[in-house]
């Protein structure tokens, strides 16, 4: 049984990872809008990663016998100067998610509460990926540059990240779902 200190905590990352997905879902739809087509694929299949990290956590609630709470959404930033500067977003909000990971790590190991500190071992390792990710896109894009036909070849880059059929399987357990 969760306690209701790691309930509270554990909802806010549940509604923190669907702001991801808000956020990521909204930067895609730039993309788009601005014939990034490459980005707006990969910023779209990131959203629903992202919701497979809230659907994980809201099923370990389940599982505890907790509820999981839903909160209200503040809505993401939708204007972006350029390219370079969405990705530099998702990295400082990568980084912040991971920060908010680790203080959710903190709470459970100072209970604690060993099932949790288990489960949440897959979103240290994440976060790691997360942050390695957005940070090998931010160097590409400082190696490439983006003047001229610059922004074409990020965005075919880019959209070669995106991996098809990667939805997820809802119908799992939060500690077996796929990775
Ligand atoms: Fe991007 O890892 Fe969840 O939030």
């Amino acid at each position: 049984m969760l306690s209701s200190a790691l309930c509270d905590r554990l909802n806010r990352q549940i509604n923190l990872e669907m702001y991801s997905a808000h956020l990521y879902m909204q930067m895609g739809s730039w993309c788009a809008y601005k014939s990034l087509d490459g980005c707006a694929r990969f910023l779209s299949q990131h959203a629903d990663e992202e919701m497979m990290h809230m659907r994980r956590l809201l099923t370990y609630m389940n599982e505890t016998g907790a509820l999981a709470i839903l909160g209200s959404m503040q809505a993401p930033p939708a204007e972006f100067q350029s390219l370079t500067q969405v990705f530099e977003k998702i990295y400082e909000h990568e980084r912040f998610v991971t920060q908010q990971i680790n203080e959710l790590v903190h709470l459970a190991n100072t209970e604690p509460d060993y099932s949790t500190l288990q489960f949440l071992q897959w979103y240290v390792a994440e976060q790691h990926q997360e942050e390695f990710l957005f940070k090998a896109i931010l160097d590409k894009i400082n190696l490439i540059g983006t003047e001229g036909q610059g922004l074409f070849f990020i965005d075919r880059e880019v959209g070669q990240m995106a991996t098809r059929g990667a939805s997820e399987d809802t119908t799992m357990t939060a500690s077996n779902q796929a990775e």
